[in-house]
């Protein structure tokens, strides 16, 4: 119980509704998180890793139907079906919540009901916003308490101020007597992932995976967020951030938006090929940015820890990633050795005989199948990457010099091209496309529009959320003081092999970015944008690179871009009178340099 009213009503109506056997306010204490944790290793949901090896850390494997965020059971309910547009899934929100709470009823039977607090953002901080989820998954629980700032010291925050109500349950009510399962959840057409955007509400039932259960992350953090953003004047965005110095000690903050698993965490906190050049990690997912007293945009990290992909995580692709779980954190859906350690596939060691795989089975390499799921994650606290950036909880945030887009292209897209105004950024933005991955239930590698990256993200009409960026430029206090626009691609590729080096060379492409925002570093003007003049980018101590592979890397097809006008044409026609005519013009003025 707290001062606040409305979040002890609210309490106390869902008790009634989902009628669990105990009520639990968490305090978000140490001492609570290993009561949950010992709880659930006596139940056999969790395993307890070797405490030599892997320090305070715990296993999980998920129901084979619950690895992912599901898309098509996902639904912004807004009154009417045109304020969700034509990305997302829509129902009525009265006829939403007239399912739901059937479903509700009686749902936590047998099960505590969890009320945590939680701030996503540093405590206090004018950017940061409050929530407040209910679960019956305890999974859940000591997740949240990674990956947000969550407990007691948030409702003394929150005071009798306003929260955004976060409701979850995995929908697998216990009978009296009836034995729990390792991984309690409701069929995948029973699953529910729902927003409603004009009462800031989320509702999410069936799952207990992160992306559809951890409601402060994407359900808060980007779709109802983006709601707020758009009421309040600011931007929620699937990016990560992070800080990068110069061989001369100048440092410039850096913000960047990929579809889920093309590699954001690697690139927040990559370990440079270049000397003398050092990259820091602010956040690896979500950025919320707001405009500073001096007319620059400040972000900041709402999030307290990483949940990140674990497969091919290893000490050459990403050592950081791979030290900030070396304790304290929680693996789901990756191998188990038999000395109680986590294997997977790309973590730099063979698999040792007798590993258990994701689904429970002693692991045959020879099987083909893969030991750890492909979407299986790390839940690890951030202040324990080696390379958390100092200002990573600063409440004021960091100021952004540029912003990058990108995603999975195979062809067309050359490593790098630079916007030539902010419209022409937002342009680059709307058209941002990828090929699919394990993040979500699906079919994996077809190349789809995945605008800002923000498909499966965005609380209202997605041609609405373009005309927000716009005016985000328009409305600038100071626009020479934005950020540059670039866009990135890591993934071309030449008879099926990467053209590009990626991880840690990546660090080339953004000293040469770092130039770019000091009016440095030589360009060329193509049809899509100022492309890097060949000696632009770093290429020394490369191995396997030669002018003429940069020459293909950094190639502006105008043949190729022509195919892609008519993709564009049909992205852009699904949004009709909600597309802003400014980006109608920016995509006119493309084809006439195209010539067409
Ligand atoms: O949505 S999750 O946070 O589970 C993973 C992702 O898709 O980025
Ligand atoms: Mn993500």
């Amino acid at each position: 119980m707290t001062k606040n009213q409305k979040l002890n009503q609210w309490v106390a109506e869902w008790t009634a509704i989902c009628q669990p056997d105990r009520v639990h306010w968490c305090d978000g204490s140490e001492e609570e998180n290993q009561q949950i944790l010992d709880s659930m290793v006596a139940s056999g949901m969790a395993v307890k890793l070797n405490e030599e090896k892997r320090p305070n850390s715990y296993y999980f494997q998920s129901d084979p139907s619950d690895v992912a965020r599901v898309e098509n059971r996902t639904f912004i309910c807004s009154k009417k079906e045109e304020d969700a547009g034509p990305t997302n899934h829509w129902e009525d929100p009265v006829k939403m919540k007239e399912i739901l709470l059937q479903k509700y009823t009686g749902c936590m039977k047998g099960r505590t009901m969890y009320v945590m607090p939680f701030s996503m953002g540093p405590l206090g901080s004018k950017i940061a916003h409050i929530g407040v989820q209910i679960t019956d998954s305890p999974y859940v629980v000591v997740n949240m308490r990674i990956m947000t700032r969550m407990g007691s010291k948030v409702l003394d925050v929150l005071g009798d101020g306003d929260f955004v109500p976060c409701i979850h349950s995995v929908g697998a009510p216990l009978k009296p007597g009836q034995k729990d399962v390792k991984w309690p959840c409701a069929p995948i057409e029973e699953k529910f992932i729902t927003h409603f955007p004009e009462t800031h509400e989320i509702w999410s039932y069936g799952s207990g995976y992160g992306g559809n259960a951890l409601l402060g992350k994407k359900c808060f953090a980007l779709r109802i967020a983006t709601v707020m953003a758009r009421e309040q004047g600011w931007l929620a965005e699937h990016m990560l951030i992070l800080g990068l110095t110069n061989p001369k000690g100048e440092k410039k903050y850096v913000a960047a938006a990929f579809p889920s698993a093309c590699g954001k965490t690697n690139l927040a906190m990559l370990v440079p090929t270049i000397p003398g050049w050092k990259v820091e990690c602010v956040g690896d997912d979500i950025a919320w940015m707001k405009f500073g007293a001096d007319g620059r945009l400040y972000a900041i990290n709402p999030e307290a820890g990483f949940f990140g992909v674990a497969p091919y995580t290893s000490m050459q692709t990403n050592p950081n990633a791979l030290l900030s779980c070396r304790a304290n954190t929680i693996f789901t859906n990756v191998g188990l050795t038999p000395d109680g350690d986590i294997w997977w596939e790309g973590i730099g060691t063979d698999c040792p005989a007798g590993t258990i795989n994701w689904k429970n089975q002693v692991h045959d390499p020879a099987s083909g199948e893969v030991c750890a799921h492909p979407n299986s994650r790390f839940t690890a606290p951030a202040y324990q990457c080696p390379a958390i950036d100092k200002d990573w909880e600063n409440p004021a945030g960091v100021p952004i010099s540029a912003i990058l887009f990108g995603g999975r292209r195979p062809s067309t897209v050359p490593l790098i091209h630079e916007a030539m105004s902010w419209n022409h950024g937002v342009f680059m933005g709307s058209i941002v496309s990828s090929e699919t991955t394990a993040a979500v239930i699906g079919q994996v590698g077809i190349v789809r529009r995945d605008p800002f990256a923000m498909l499966p993200f965005c609380g209202y009409n997605m041609g609405d959320y373009f005309g927000h960026w716009i005016s985000i430029g328009k409305n600038a206090p100071d626009p020479t003081k934005l950020p540059k626009v670039f866009y990135v691609n890591w993934f071309r590729k030449e008879n099926g092999k990467f053209l590009w080096p990626g991880y840690g060379d990546n660090s080339r492409v953004l000293a040469y970015i770092f130039d770019r925002c000091d009016g440095k570093g030589e360009t060329v003007d193509t049809v899509i944008g100022k492309v890097p003049a060949p000696s632009a980018i770093n290429i020394e101590g490369l191995k396997d690179m030669t002018p003429e592979k940069m020459a293909k890397v950094l190639n502006v097809d105008k043949e190729e871009w022509k195919k892609e006008i008519a993709l564009i044409d049909e992205h852009y026609a699904r949004f009709g009178s909600h597309l802003p005519k400014e980006l109608a013009a920016e995509l006119q003025g493309f084809k006439q340099r195209l010539g067409i």
